[in-house]
């Protein structure tokens, strides 16, 4: 099926796509989290909520593969680089005492997926360390295994993990399609920047559409498939 897109159109294969929704994490988006208590706008991410839950729903009722990815680390911080740990100087750090829990460590409130777009059942969830959802995971085999060449990427933050994450994926040979609406940074005008840098110089690490055209060719999709059976 043909997405109208930038840099130009995009030819989403649903046999071989799947959908990637990197770091909806509470610590990131609730108001009273990590993310608000050290001065952030949360709003600037709520706002990719709703758009998130419609395709999440179409891209569920097309049958197509949904892999959730959550940043954090191990209890004991054993997977934690000083250099993340330290960075930022700020007084509280990683696996600190927050406001849900030790923040991004495995297993605390903050660090789990916010409720409006939980997994469901069989759906994988990705742990990972870094920014990069295929540093130190698992994922890229398991893109292998289900025969994954594109990926409709979306999340936060757009500048930071979603970014890094696309670009992991275009040097391991993976078209993104990346949804504009869908993602979200505390800093508009990084969030902005973080999709021109995606579909510049002839989509130099992929494709970015709004949720309601990809919506669109889904339904139209599943229209075409019923009328021929
Ligand atoms: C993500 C971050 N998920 N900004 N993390 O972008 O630290």
């Amino acid at each position: 099926m043909l997405v109208e897109a930038e840099p130009y159109d995009y030819s989403l294969n649903l046999a071989v796509a799947a959908l990637l929704i990197i770091d909806m994490q509470r610590d990131f988006l609730e108001p009273g989290g990590f993310g608000e208590m050290l001065g952030n706008d949360v709003s600037q991410l709520r706002r990719t909520i709703a758009p998130n839950k419609a395709l999440l729903a179409v891209w569920r009722a097309v049958g197509a593969l949904v892999i959730h990815t959550r940043e954090g680390h191990r209890p004991d911080l054993a997977d934690l680089p000083s250099a993340k740990k330290i960075r930022g100087r700020g007084a509280t750090r990683i696996g600190d005492p927050g406001p849900m829990g030790r923040i991004l460590v495995r297993g605390e409130a903050g660090h789990d997926i916010i409720p409006e777009l939980y997994p469901a059942a069989g759906e994988p969830v990705i742990d990972k360390p870094g920014k990069g959802a295929f540093f130190a995971t698992d994922l890229h085999a398991i893109l292998q295994n289900q025969g994954i060449q594109q990926l409709v990427v979306t999340g936060v933050t757009t500048e930071v993990c979603v970014n890094t994450t696309v670009r992991e994926a275009n040097d391991r040979g993976y078209d993104c399609l990346v949804v504009s609406d869908c993602c979200g940074s505390y800093f508009p005008e990084f969030h902005e920047m973080g999709l021109r840098m995606i579909a510049a110089q002839g989509g130099i690490f992929g494709w970015v559409a709004p949720s309601a055209t990809i919506i669109q060719a889904l339904k139209s999709s599943m229209m075409m498939k019923e009328s021929a059976e």
